[in-house]
């Protein structure tokens, strides 16, 4: 009788023990999987994928079907919130490694391929300072505007929130044009995960969210010229939409 415990299982399969193959069947499980939907934290993971060229594939989660709060989603974010990656060849042993927080993935990816975040150790650190930045600021506050000037938000009579944030998004968009004046990226001419973070969340402010007019943002010309700069990179154009909504 032979021992099988001493037969090697292909990294692939091991995908197979997370929940979330059970709602999404990878169809390359040796590649990479993301579950996203293009929003401005998903978009941040298929622009990063696209410019890393880091082969993968992407599975679509339905909000409209309220995918991000089943089981087998939870499984894999207990936050239950896009976007989130499933590495089958992942940094320790090359165990498959699963991960949420767009942050988090934009950084491991970075370390993983060594692109898009500078070698130099304390351009390094300045460049996980303008990801921070995103994360802790420009993301939710611009998404307090998004949520009071366009959605549910929008109908209530009280202006005082969206107010509120609209000048904690002015504010911001400020420090932005402050820094970005003379720069072509946040990192000088280095195009880094720091700018990935960012493009996404501009442009719906602007965009999908309308509250270019309210947010007065003509007078951000550095930022302007910034979102421009990012969104002619043919690998954000197509990581804009990936996966295809519904
Ligand atoms: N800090 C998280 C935020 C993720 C997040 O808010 N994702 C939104 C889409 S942009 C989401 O999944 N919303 C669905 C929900 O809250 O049900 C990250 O950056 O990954």
């Amino acid at each position: 009788m032979s021992d099988m415990s001493s037969i090697p299982v292909p990294n692939w399969d091991r995908l197979s023990v997370f929940p979330i193959t059970r709602r999404w069947p990878p169809k390359h499980p040796e590649l990479l999987q993301l579950y996203s939907l293009p929003t401005p934290n998903g978009v941040k993971v298929s622009i990063m994928l696209e410019e890393i060229e880091l082969p993968y594939e992407a599975h679509l989660v339905d909000f409209g079907k309220d995918d991000q709060k089943t089981p087998e989603f939870l499984s894999l974010n207990p936050n239950g919130k896009i976007p989130a990656i499933l590495d089958p060849n992942g940094p320790r042993d090359r165990k498959p490694l699963a991960l949420f927080e767009s942050g988090a993935i934009l950084q491991y990816l970075a370390e993983k391929t060594g692109k898009l975040l500078p070698q130099d150790a304390a351009r390094r650190y300045q460049t996980l300072q303008w990801l921070h930045f995103q994360m802790g600021s420009v993301g939710p506050m611009f998404g307090q505007v998004g949520f009071f000037h366009k959605f549910a938000g929008k109908d209530y009579e009280d202006k005082r929130p969206r107010d509120r944030y609209v000048a904690e998004a002015k504010r911001l968009l400020g420090v932005m044009d402050t820094h970005l004046a003379g720069r072509q990226w946040f990192m000088d001419d280095d195009y880094t995960i720091a700018d990935i973070s960012m493009l996404g969340w501009v442009r719906n402010l602007i965009g999908f969210y309308g509250a270019g007019d309210l947010v007065e943002f003509a007078q951000f010309k550095a930022v302007g010229a910034w979102l421009e700069r990012g969104l002619a990179r043919p690998a954000v154009q197509r990581g804009l939409n990936i996966p295809a909504r519904p």
